[in-house]
């Protein structure tokens, strides 16, 4: 206990994480069944509170948002991995990476007392004023949730820039580095410039709340969208942060199952990644094309939201470039990364429509837009990090997992995911307005709620299914065999199941000619 507690291991460090968030993921799941629940017929169903509705919707996106994937991908991740994926012994400053996810912990904890205090949060993931201002909800509780997890992020940044600045084995150049690693890179620039805004606009609600000022109150001066336009600014690159290491976490997976190098690896970092980071600092305003936004600034960033599908393209080439060809495995990892171009076309094509301004009159604030960023950002990102999970379980554990098992829980999400969320973008489509507590007013849409409550129900038997093999893999599963997936990157390559301390037993020395995608050529990657 006292090991883990004090541990300055970024392995350890980076299995916290992956507790931490996982745990939240299944209290935020949970609200998200309870949500379909209460969909699941007109008028209340298992509750008459509709401020019960929105404290479920508030901790379902906060927690997911917040505590599961920016954690899952840049924390989990990130950790365990680019230490030894760039050969090194751990990463820059070890002791400033524990204090990261101790705050990360006391985030969680904070976010859980939701279920405790009397007067609970109740302002979806975003916060916006009036409402977050006037509640009776302890805002607080928001407002200090995203403190927490933005310091611990910005302290992760520092850090995991510096470690692969500086510390990469000897001979490792810039174009050898694991596509993981560019992704995470972009991610790390984004939450370092974007997070203090998202920071002090959260702070400008607090202030307003319970100190009396008026930033955001117009009868006394302020500007409403004045927050809008805050929060997007750093929330919309925040999907990027999520974006980007989903997908290298899914090209790594791609090209070691299929044996193919990282397809035009340099078009995919130099273009497709650091051409998101830029482009997607520039968009935010696609969240308030409905809010009265002056003509030039909607037609810009209607313009900017279309352009970043080129990079989004790159990304999604570099994808289908990698599996042509391939001697293609198809085992659990491999079926959550394959899926993986489904989910990316079904979020990234519904994004389009959303980026026009004509038609986003009539799509914007219903389900279509919730089921849109669900494909690219719910479903997409988890099946990532549950690839990722799986991809790098006998690395982690020294043991294999149930592939059977793997299998079944693989097949069920993917059905659940798509019989929940296929009905929801439709009725979204004929006009269901998001965030209703009952749809009375919308008979019609009955049966679609009720088939994508069935959805939800098969999702939680395939998360269930999927954290009972985790479980029984790490405890009873086979001894993992050296390099199973046959992976030409260092993590494989160099050290021993679970990695011990300092990681490699003779640090690694990297030739000009090594790379973690050497597949088919003859090269040595030496040491
Ligand atoms: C290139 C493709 C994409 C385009 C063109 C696009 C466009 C849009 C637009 C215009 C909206 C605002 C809709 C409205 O409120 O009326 C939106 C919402 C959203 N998108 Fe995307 N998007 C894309 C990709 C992504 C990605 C990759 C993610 C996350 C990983 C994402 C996550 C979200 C979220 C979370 C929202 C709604 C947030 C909220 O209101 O609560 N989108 N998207
Ligand atoms: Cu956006």
């Amino acid at each position: 206990m006292k090991d883990w507690i004090f541990s300055t291991d970024h392995k350890r460090i980076g299995i916290l994480y992956l507790v931490g968030s996982i745990a939240a993921f299944a209290v935020a799941g949970i609200m998200a069944l309870l949500i379909r629940l209460e969909q699941s017929g007109l008028g209340p169903t298992i509750t008459s509170d509709a401020t019960n509705y929105n404290v479920w919707l508030y901790f379902h996106g906060a927690a997911m948002i917040l505590a599961f994937l920016i954690p899952g991908l840049t924390g989990f991740l990130a950790n365990y991995l680019i230490p030894i994926m760039i050969g090194a012994h751990d990463v820059a400053f070890p002791r400033i990476n524990s204090f990261s996810v101790w705050l990360f912990w006391f985030a969680i904890v904070l976010a859980l007392l939701t279920f405790v205090i009397p007067d609970p949060p109740d302002v979806m993931w975003t916060g916006y004023p009036p409402y977050s201002v006037q509640t009776a909800g302890n805002t607080s509780f928001y407002v200090f949730t995203v403190h927490l997890m933005g310091f611990s992020s910005i302290l992760g940044a520092v850090n995991f820039l510096c470690t692969v600045i500086y510390m990469r084995a000897p001979g490792l150049g810039w174009n050898q580095l694991n596509i993981f690693v560019w992704t995470v890179l972009g991610a790390f620039v984004l939450q370092l410039i974007f997070i203090p805004v998202l920071a002090a606009a959260v702070t400008l609600v607090l202030f307003d709340k319970y100190f009396g000022t008026a930033f955001f109150a117009p009868a006394q001066g302020g500007d409403v969208l004045l927050y809008q336009n805050l929060f997007w600014f750093y929330s919309h690159p925040a999907v990027y942060v999520i974006l980007l290491p989903a997908i290298g976490t899914i090209l790594e997976i791609l090209s070691t199952m299929s044996r193919n190098p990282i397809f035009n690896y340099k078009t995919c970092v130099y273009g497709g990644v650091w051409g998101t980071v830029v482009l997607g600092s520039d968009v935010w305003a696609h969240h308030l094309y409905v809010s009265g936004l002056v003509d030039w600034l909607r037609i810009g960033m209607m313009m900017t939201t279309i352009i970043i599908s080129i990079p989004v393209g790159l990304l999604v080439l570099t994808m289908v470039g990698t599996l042509y060809k391939g001697s293609i495995q198809y085992n659990t990892p491999m079926l959550y990364a394959a899926s993986e171009l489904f989910l990316i076309l079904a979020g990234g094509l519904t994004g389009i429509p959303l980026s026009m301004t004509s038609m986003t009159l009539h799509l914007s604030e219903t389900y279509f837009v919730m089921a849109h960023f669900h494909y690219i950002m719910g479903i997409m990102a988890t099946f990532a990090v549950f690839a990722g999970v799986y991809f790098w379980f006998p690395l982690m554990t020294g043991r294999m997992y149930n592939e059977t098992l793997g299998k079944l829980g693989f097949l069920l999400n993917f059905i659940g995911v798509n019989v929940t969320f296929a009905p929801l973008m439709w009725i979204g489509v004929e006009g269901m307005p998001r965030r209703y507590f009952d749809y009375a007013m919308f008979p019609q849409f009955e049966g679609a709620m009720k088939i994508a409550t069935v959805g939800a129900l098969i999702i939680a038997l395939g998360m269930a299914i999927t954290i009972i093999t985790w479980i029984h893999g790490a405890i009873a599963g086979e001894k993992a065999p050296h390099n199973p997936w046959g992976s030409k990157s260092l993590e494989w390559t160099h050290t021993v199941y679970p990695p011990g301390a300092g990681n490699f037993p003779t640090p690694p020395t990297v030739s000009a000619d090594w790379s973690p995608y050497n597949y088919g050529k003859h090269t040595a990657h030496t040491i």
